[in-house]
């Protein structure tokens, strides 16, 4: 259908990242270049797997003592999720620290529940706190490889 209509053969072939999308039909007729007006759509990423991350009993002691516990690994790929497993004592939420590559907040997670997930789309590093307590700022990271899920 793309070539019948004569636009770019390469268009059906482009790597298509999330965002915004920005398309504009072309013709050539006699000679003449027509353009559409502009529409766009917008791409999402799918959601895929989740991991957990458990805040161990004793957590709120010191990041050194109780750190949490990742599973199945400490390692998601974009589009992948995040979930809280409290098993401490006490409530605690889970915020990515601000330079992570994109925002990520798990709210207060009542001791012995497991949160909602969180879905990410961006790769790198992610460290992040429990900003209820002091002593668990900086309490943990997890890494979004550039893999799609
Ligand atoms: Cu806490």
């Amino acid at each position: 259908m793309c070539a019948s209509h004569g636009c770019c053969p390469g268009a059906d072939r482009a790597v298509i990242e999330p965002g915004t999308i920005y398309l504009r039909a072309h013709a050539i007729y006699q000679g003449e270049h027509f353009w559409s007006d502009e529409t766009s759509v917008v791409v999402e990423i799918g959601k895929g797997a989740v991991m957990t991350i458990t805040y161990q009993q004793g957590a709120v002691t010191g990041a050194s003592a109780r750190p949490p516990t990742y599973a199945p690994g400490s390692s998601i790929k974009r589009g992948d999720g995040i979930k809280l497993t409290n098993s401490d004592a006490v409530g605690h939420n889970l915020v990515c620290n601000s330079g992570t590559p994109e925002p990520c907040s798990i709210g207060t997670t009542a001791s012995g529940t497991t949160s909602a997930a969180v879905y990410l789309t961006k790769a790198g590093t992610y460290a992040f706190s429990c900003t209820l307590h002091t002593s668990m700022a900086n309490f943990g990271s997890f890494t979004v490889t550039n893999e799609l899920n």
